[in-house]
């Protein structure tokens, strides 16, 4: 098999950090519609130049911030570079230090407890924090899931993608259903690296790895304890293939099956749609946007968790359309943008020495 090229590692962190940016604006909101968003990203493009004067850059002066979801990224590969592979102990320490210097960037509500243990000399076992959460039920929110890119990014081998997509969650999720989540999204990833995968064999993959994922006991045993059927991930891409046998789908019935919340299971799987859905043109999405943008508006204009439904399509869509599907003006709109494609040279070099 081909060694995937710099453009998909680019590609990937780029749209992954355009995602989370874009739909930062918009988290939260039950409702978005598609023509404030449109107009939104209008005035992201560069002004027209003007009479006599030089080419206008990007119409905003201020860059769009980046929340959680990507700081948690960035410690994720910044310990994975540092280390040159997973280290639980500096990767949770990082995680915490981060927090503690920038607290404001909306972190979810439960997990900051995680950080302010980790922080604390006392702490000698960095998985117990989370696993303390929630009455020891531990967290199934959609945090590990939405950081967990560059685990895929270093890992080429599919074992290895899965051990270590499920530690690095768990040091803040300890719950099945949030690590099970960023496996699935780490699985995605890695799927997206290969080259001309099509969306019935990306899905059929993800499917068949799911189902042995979520078949050991504590994943049906913390299923069940949330009144879920069994193997809930691999359920939602088998409707996913359904929503993909129709030639359009209502937002409603998206919402209704899949998601637009901060659980994992509520988002992973709505992710994955979206990626897989806009492959195809959207009569709602003019056709002069490419289908990573039309991937990210499709995500944001579901409303909800949209930053971490758009960071982890746009990671998934990044890895499998590459760089040239990222436009400058979108790119050059997002706060540190340029070290992102500092880090994704990085985690291609390690990568290929590690193959
Ligand atoms: N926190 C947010 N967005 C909310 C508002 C931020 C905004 N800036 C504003 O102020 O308007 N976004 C970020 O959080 C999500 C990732 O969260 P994470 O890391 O999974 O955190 P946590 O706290 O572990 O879980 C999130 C919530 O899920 C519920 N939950 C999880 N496990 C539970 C359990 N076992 N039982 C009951 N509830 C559980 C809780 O409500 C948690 O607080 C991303 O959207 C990121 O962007
Ligand atoms: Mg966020
Ligand atoms: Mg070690
Ligand atoms: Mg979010």
């Amino acid at each position: 098999r081909p060694r995937p090229g710099l453009a998909r590692f680019r590609g990937c962190l780029a749209g992954a950090l355009l995602g989370d940016c874009l739909g930062a604006v918009f988290e939260g909101r039950s409702v978005v519609k598609l023509p404030e968003l449109l107009s939104f990203l209008k005035g992201l493009e560069p002004a027209p130049p003007e009479e006599g004067g030089e080419a206008a850059g990007s119409a905003r002066g201020e860059s769009l911030p980046y929340t959680d979801d990507t700081a948690m990224s960035r410690s994720v590969v910044q310990s994975l570079l540092a280390k040159q592979e997973f280290d639980e102990v500096d990767m949770a320490k990082r995680f915490a230090e981060e927090y503690k210097k920038e607290p404001n960037r909306g972190y979810g509500m439960a997990v900051v407890n995680v950080f302010k243990k980790l922080l604390s000399p006392k702490c000698s076992d960095v998985f117990e924090p989370a696993r303390a959460q929630f009455n020891g039920k531990g967290s199934y929110g959609n945090g590990g899931a939405m950081r967990v890119a560059g685990i895929p990014l270093v890992y080429s081998d599919i074992q290895d993608v899965k051990k270590f997509a499920k530690l690095s969650a768990e040091l803040t999720h300890a719950n099945s259903l949030g690590y099970n989540g960023a496996i699935l999204q780490a699985l995605a990833v890695h799927l997206a690296l290969q080259e001309g995968l099509s969306r019935e064999t990306f899905l059929e993959q993800l499917i068949s790895h799911m189902e042995h994922v979520e078949a050991d006991d504590k994943s049906l045993s913390d299923a069940r304890a949330l009144g879920f059927e069994d193997l809930p991930f691999s359920r939602r891409l088998k409707k996913i293939k359904e929503f993909l046998e129709l030639s359009s789908v209502p937002k409603a019935d998206v919402l209704f099956e899949l998601g637009n919340g901060i659980a994992a299971l509520r988002s992973v799987p709505t992710a994955i749609y979206s990626f897989l859905r806009c492959m195809d043109a959207d009569p709602d999405i003019p056709e002069h946007y490419n289908a990573l943008q039309r991937t990210i508006i499709y995500c944001i204009s579901l409303g909800g968790d949209t930053d971490t439904i758009a960071t982890m399509a746009g990671a998934i869509a990044g890895a499998y359309y590459g760089e040239e599907q990222v436009p400058p003006s979108w790119e050059q709109s997002c706060e540190a943008f340029q070290e992102t494609q500092r880090m994704a040279k990085s985690l291609y070099e390690l990568y290929c020495q590690r193959l």
